[in-house]
């Protein structure tokens, strides 16, 4: 038997759609008080997920072509977002991923940054280079002191000298585009390495020595860092033709911490009166497969190169829901947003599949990275460690 199809019940449905998809966008979040640690608070909801995305975008909303009221595009995940503070308004440039597996970006924006957030009406259009990106990801947004927002990503490509049915090698690049409000966009050409895959690149807020400063993560294979590794730091002359001359790695993976098999800088760093402060990922390899963390550190305010507090150990993990997803056992950040009220808004991705907010203030950063104990490297150090805070405790 045939199935019916009315527009009465195309009407119904459509009604039914936009109630639950505002009732979602209208969710309030709320601080989980329980176990705060006095760093920063986590919020009981993702800010984003896959089905804030606006309805216009996966459904065909005539009857004529669409009788049915079916999703004609899905999307997959709302994750790794860069974000941008511009006149009271939290913007997120959220790495969306379709059913189809590529990724693209949309802006999404929220009044107070912790719920309502908003896709706006289009995703980003991004030009392209000469040599087309097959896939393009994770965003940081850098408001520069040349005046430009940047947004830098990476673009990947098949790697052409993949073997014949070899249908996975690839190349990581980081691409560069800038844009004066989020709509229109001017892309330049991908940043050269002569070091390597660079997956994990982040521009610097200020010039440097007059030039533009980049943190980098050369790394061998589009995977495995292989031989390179760390966070490293590279100053360009001309950000039109963004090349590195060379790369010194300022942060180094380390044999069993939270950042042995790799490390990435996240979003780009705070300037507070005490130094410049960063936040990134580590990743340690077990048994169940890769698990990222985010960690903090400082660097000093003359030489954003040179690190002056590695607080041991993570910042935040994968947590409860969060442990779950696409790619599970990850967090991965690459926004943040500091406020006229220097309250931090740190923007959090799990397991590559939602995005969450997570509020501290910059005093509280700071204190965490200048008085938290360096990772001694060892067990015994560990132990001596709670020992020397039981001796002033006790
Ligand atoms: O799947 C976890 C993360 O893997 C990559 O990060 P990295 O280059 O540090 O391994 C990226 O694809 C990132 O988007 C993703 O969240």
């Amino acid at each position: 038997m045939k199935e019916k199809k009315s527009k009465k019940a195309f009407k119904k449905r459509w009604k039914s759609l936009i109630g639950e998809h505002e009732r979602l966008l209208a969710k309030r979040n709320k601080q989980v008080k329980e176990g705060y640690n006095g760093i920063y608070h986590r919020y009981r909801r993702p800010v984003l997920t896959a089905a804030h995305t606006p309805l216009h975008w996966r459904y065909d909303l005539n009857y004529d072509t669409n009788p049915y009221l079916m999703q004609r595009i899905g999307i997959n995940a709302a994750f790794n977002s860069g974000a941008l503070y511009v006149d009271g308004r939290y913007l997120l440039a959220v790495r969306v991923e379709g059913w189809d597996r590529k990724s693209f970006f949309a802006i999404a924006e929220s009044v107070n940054g912790v719920d309502n957030f908003r896709f706006w009406d289009r995703p980003v259009v991004l030009p392209g280079t000469e040599n087309p990106d097959t896939n393009v990801y994770d965003m940081r947004l850098v408001a520069h002191e040349d005046g430009w927002i940047y947004g830098i990503f990476c673009a990947e490509r098949k790697d052409p000298s993949a073997a014949a049915g070899d249908t996975s090698m690839a190349i990581a690049s980081g691409g560069i585009a800038r844009t004066r409000d989020l709509v229109n966009w001017e892309r330049l050409p991908d940043f050269i390495s002569h070091h390597g895959q660079q997956r994990n690149l982040v521009l610097h807020p200020e010039f440097v020595n007059g030039k533009y400063a980049f943190y980098t993560r050369p790394q061998d294979g589009f995977i495995e860092v292989g031989g390179g590794g760390g966070i490293g730091w590279a100053l360009i002359e001309d950000i039109t033709q963004a090349e590195a001359p060379e790369e010194k790695i300022i942060d180094e993976k380390v044999y069993h911490t939270i950042k042995e098999l790799k490390n990435g800088q996240g979003p780009a760093p705070i300037k507070t009166d005490r130094g410049w402060l960063h936040l990134a990922h580590g990743v340690r390899n077990c048994a169940a497969g890769l698990r990222y963390v985010l960690y903090l550190f400082m660097t000093s305010a003359e030489d954003p190169s040179r690190v002056i507090a590695r607080p041991g150990g993570y910042f935040m993990a994968p947590q409860g829901k969060e442990r779950v997803g696409d790619v599970s056992n990850v967090l991965f950040c690459n926004g943040w947003i500091v406020n006229e009220k220097d309250e931090v808004f740190i923007y959090y991705a799990s397991s590559d599949t939602r995005l969450h907010v997570a509020t501290s203030t910059v005093d509280r950063l700071v204190d965490y990275c200048l008085n938290t104990p360096e990772d001694g490297l060892r067990s015994a150090a560990s132990v001596a460690a709670i020992n020397a805070l039981i001796d002033k405790n006790l």
